[in-house]
């Protein structure tokens, strides 16, 4: 069979390239999330664009360069570059943490292909736009917004064509002589109806490209094939330190209000995904957000197919009991995500999240009443008028919270730090000064500089009136440590997993310490020398940034044995091979 050509080819990149030659300390920056410090999970936006343009007839490949980098240590990134050419790159630089690795894979296109377009897209890039075709050559095009699905088949079509850029909306391009363009925003969909995120697609293009690594989403993801369907793109809070919020989404997306995807719709999501898959499914966005009725349809649909996978419900606020009944009446299994941040209100209050902890304290025990499978509270460091005292009070609240609804035992506390990026764009970003913050790196520049830093309290890009980097740093190898006894006590993780967690804690700790006394050193190559034998450990990243303030399996919701319909799968991609034309 040959492989198709595609017409674009999104590359996803690691956070910071050369991390197979010197990996640094990453810390705990993704232990609450289900990538390693790589970040080698590409944005679901991937998925909606490869569905759009290819219903537009372009052909579309994903290619998970992180992932494969971290697969396979020899995996060669320039003989793939080399080897491929269609008629555009895209790269993602949506997180910011991305900002390294996303520029070297867009400096390596340009040396194999210098004719070749070269598109960034995500918020990072959105934010950037201007800075990143002033500073970077190898950059052609910034596809900005928070939806981009329409304008980039407008722009793959034009370059196919007569290559006038002007009129294509949310583009940042070159002028053609020393000038960049910023084209205005104007495609910021109403509503996500149009949009899918549709898992048999991605089958469909692992089948044509034959390549499951490439289309990879995390590291253990075939093991634990957990997916999400997306409610909304945009938010109604304000929370003072994120990226998506209302406010940053106005000013940088020109988004005045969410998106929506129709309750039936994303029932159906649901559905599409069980029939195939018997994971957990997140649903990302508060399904009460768009209001009652948004929530009510929705669960109605939901209570028409009773299906027995694990449906993961995130609430922005705690749900009432009302709202909890509804889920339990139409949801076999369901569990709950909350991130309070913290347990002082006056810290909550600061941040954006106006709730009480009697609200929540009240969530959990009607949720827990009523049948919900498991409870997860997110609590984090480096907020507004947090100090190092009020991080380890979080760890006692945790405590009274374990006593008070013992028996339970899947009520799951998890701690970490706002890290690698306070994130640009967000409100404390735009006014450090005025929240308490001191930011240490604002353009692109600074960022891609500190990820080439040997640990994570180096790369951090801001400290607090409450805490610097330091006690960022104490503060949460601390917590870690008291909330890891604290949950090998109360049975929620066992002693072995408990005893193996605060090994990586105190080792990371060493290393960290030994990092700033090689920092210190005053003569430069000395400094340099120290760290290259320190760092190139074999296991580096695994050691030491890896699970460290917990165990990444404690994320794990509960799954069946048996986590692919293989028979189901099978029958989708023969029924899809009928109507697609392998090239
Ligand atoms: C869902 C979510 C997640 C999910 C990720 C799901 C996924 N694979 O995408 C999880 C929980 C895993 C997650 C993790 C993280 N997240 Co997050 N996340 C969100 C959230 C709540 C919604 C994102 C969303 O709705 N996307 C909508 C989807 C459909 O679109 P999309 O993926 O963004 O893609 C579209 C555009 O961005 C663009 N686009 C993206 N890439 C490209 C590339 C090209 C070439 C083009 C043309 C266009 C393009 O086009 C796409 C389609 O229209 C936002 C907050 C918010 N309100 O937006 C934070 C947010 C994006 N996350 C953020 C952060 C910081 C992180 C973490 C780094 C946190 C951490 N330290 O662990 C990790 C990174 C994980 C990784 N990559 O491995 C910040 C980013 C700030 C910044 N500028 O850097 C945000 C803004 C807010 C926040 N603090 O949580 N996150
Ligand atoms: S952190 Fe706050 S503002 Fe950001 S997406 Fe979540 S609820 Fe919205």
């Amino acid at each position: 069979m040959k492989m198709a050509t595609a017409d674009l080819i999104l590359l996803h990149p690691p956070t910071y390239y050369d991390f197979r030659k010197r990996p640094g300390i990453y810390g705990p920056i993704s232990d609450v999330v289900p990538s390693t410090p790589v970040f080698e999970m590409y944005p679901i936006g991937f998925a909606s664009l490869s569905e759009y343009l290819e219903r537009h007839g372009l052909k579309v490949r994903i290619i998970n360069v992180a992932l494969k980098m971290i697969k396979d240590d020899r995996f060669d990134v320039e003989k793939l570059i080399r080897k491929n050419k269609p008629l555009a790159f895209g790269i993602d630089l949506h997180w910011m943490a991305h900002v390294h690795g996303a520029l070297a894979l867009a400096e390596m296109i340009k040396r194999f292909h210098p004719d070749t377009p070269v598109i960034l897209g995500g918020l990072s890039a959105t934010y950037y736009h201007e800075e990143i075709l002033r500073q970077y050559p190898f950059v052609d095009f910034v596809m900005r917004g928070d939806s981009t699905e329409k304008p980039l088949v407008q722009l793959l079509k034009t370059l196919k064509g007569k290559k006038e850029f002007k009129s294509i909306p949310n583009l940042t391009h070159r002028d053609g002589g020393n000038g960049i363009r910023a084209n205005p925003i104007t495609y910021v969909p109403e509503d996500l109806n149009d949009i899918t995120i549709d898992y048999r697609h991605i089958m469909k293009k692992v089948v044509r490209y034959a390549d499951p690594v490439g289309y990879q989403p995390f590291i253990d993801w075939y093991s634990y094939p957990v997916t999400a369907v997306f409610t909304c793109r945009g938010c109604i809070y304000h929370c003072k330190t994120c990226g998506g919020s209302a406010r940053t989404f106005r000013s940088m997306a020109n988004r005045t209000k969410p998106a929506y995807r129709d309750p039936v719709l994303l029932a159906q999501d649901i559905f599409n995904i069980s029939d195939h898959l018997n994971a957990p499914i997140m649903i990302i966005g508060d399904i009460f957000q768009p209001g009652e009725e948004y929530g009510a349809t929705f669960l109605r649909e939901m209570k028409k197919k009773p299906i027995d996978n694990h449906i993961a419900f995130e609430f922005f606020i705690p749900p009432s009991r009302n709202q909890l009944e509804r889920i339990a009446e139409s949801i076999k299994y369901f569990n709950i995500e909350i991130s309070p941040e913290s347990h002082d209100e006056e810290v909550r209050k600061a941040f954006g999240r106006p709730y009480a902890n009697l609200s929540m304290e009240k969530m959990i025990a009607d949720a827990i009443e009523l049948g919900c499978k498991r409870i997860d509270l997110f609590f984090m460091i480096g907020l507004p008028k947090q100090t190092y005292q009020s991080v380890m009070g979080t760890v006692d609240y945790c405590r009274l919270l374990l006593e008070r609804f013992q028996p339970y035992d899947k009520l799951v506390p998890f701690i970490s730090p706002l890290a690698p990026f306070l994130d640009p764009g967000s409100t404390v970003f735009e006014e450090p000064e005025k929240f308490g913050y001191r930011l240490l790196y604002r353009t692109a520049e600074e960022h891609r500089q500190a990820l080439t830093t040997p640990s994570w309290k180096y790369i951090l890009n801001y400290e607090t009136e409450w805490m610097d980097r330091n006690e960022i740093v104490a503060s949460t190898y601390e917590s870690g440590k008291r909330l890891n006894r604290l949950k090998a006590e109360f049975g929620l993780i066992d002693r072995k997993t408990a005893a193996s967690v605060e090994l990586r804690i105190d080792r990371a700790l060493r290393m960290m310490e030994e990092i700033d006394r090689i920092m210190a050193l005053p003569d430069p190559k000395e400094r340099e020398a120290s760290l290259e034998s320190m760092l190139n450990r074999p296991q580096s990243l695994q050691n030491y940034s890896m699970s460290t303030v917990c165990e990444k399996r404690e994320l794990e919701w509960p799954t069946r044995f048996i986590r692919m319909n293989f028979f189901k799968i099978i029958k989708t991609l023969i029924a899809r091979r009928k109507t697609t034309v392998l090239p």
